[in-house]
């Protein structure tokens, strides 16, 4: 049997398209929370948030998700976490093994693309929102509390000014999250303006650094969480290198201490 595919014409795809889009973005121009961000931290914490049923929106610069979850160090494809990170593993149902047991307990590899690709469709399937190649371009401050972001289009920031003056717009939300990694982008909006004073990352440590990241994971400044490196970056912590339980956990934290905002 030949196979045909509707007969849809070009300018019907393109309005399917711009429909979505355009409908979804009015819809997301004032929401729960924003999360500027989707590597590992930013992808957990939405995904804990919209399974708890708050409006997501991630906002992510690059054409894909996952920020550094694609590789687990050095251009190598193999990822870790330590002890107890891996219950998130078992949660997104990504296979890993347990290293070595015999000279160190709870450290476990999984593969990098498996575990980024199940966590991705985890924070999809749990509803929440992704606008890409849109970066943070600026902050929405209200009465000292952030009150939303200011964003444009990737492409933008990378042409020349005589090219592409292009005004950015502003999205409002409840609480914003900081998942930008080691750049820390959101909270050096504020730094610019002297609002406060950021650390910069420390040298590397990794016995230290996963549990100071989890446990700095707070509201930095009024309306706004920080997680994943952008903790370290934030409170001047010691770097961790290639091991991503503390990205997770951080990400479950952050949901958390945003449910409870919210409740406010
Ligand atoms: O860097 P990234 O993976 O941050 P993370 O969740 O995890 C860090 C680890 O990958 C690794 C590590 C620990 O094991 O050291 O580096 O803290 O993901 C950050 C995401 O934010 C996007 C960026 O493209 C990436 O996907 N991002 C950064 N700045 C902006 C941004 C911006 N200004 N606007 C929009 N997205």
């Amino acid at each position: 049997m030949t196979m045909r595919f509707a007969p849809v014409s070009e300018s019907q795809i393109t309005r399917a398209i711009v429909g979505e889009f355009a409908k979804e973005f009015e819809n997301y121009a004032e929401t729960d929370v924003i999360i500027v961000g989707g590597g590992p931290s930013g992808l957990v914490a939405g995904k804990e948030l919209a399974s708890a049923g708050v409006e997501v929106l991630i906002i992510e610069r690059n054409n894909y998700l996952g920020g550094g979850f694609w590789l687990g160090g050095f251009l190598m494809n193999k990822l870790t976490v330590r002890s107890p990170a891996e219950t998130i593993l078992d949660e997104l149902g990504v296979p890993y093994k347990e290293y070595n047991k015999v000279k160190v307990a709870g450290l476990y590899v999984a593969d990098a693309s498996h575990a980024c690709s199940k966590l991705i469709a985890a924070t999809c399937d749990a509803g929440v929102k992704i606008l890409n190649m849109v970066a943070l371009d600026d902050v929405v401050l209200h009465n000292e509390k952030v009150s939303g972001v200011v964003v444009n289009w990737s492409a933008v920031s990378a042409l020349p000014k005589e090219i592409a003056c292009v005004d950015p717009v502003s999205l409002e939300s409840k609480i914003v999250i900081d998942a930008t990694g080691h750049d820390a982008s959101v909270v050096k909006k504020l730094e610019e303006r002297g609002l406060l004073k950021i650390k910069g990352q420390g040298a590397m440590w990794v016995e230290r650094s996963e549990n100071l990241v989890v446990e700095h994971t707070s509201e930095f400044y009024p309306g706004l969480i920080v997680t994943g490196m952008a903790v370290s970056a934030a409170y001047g912590l010691p770097r961790m290198g290639p091991t991503f339980g503390a990205m997770l956990m951080s990400g479950k934290k952050a949901a958390e201490v945003a449910i409870e905002k919210l409740r406010v």
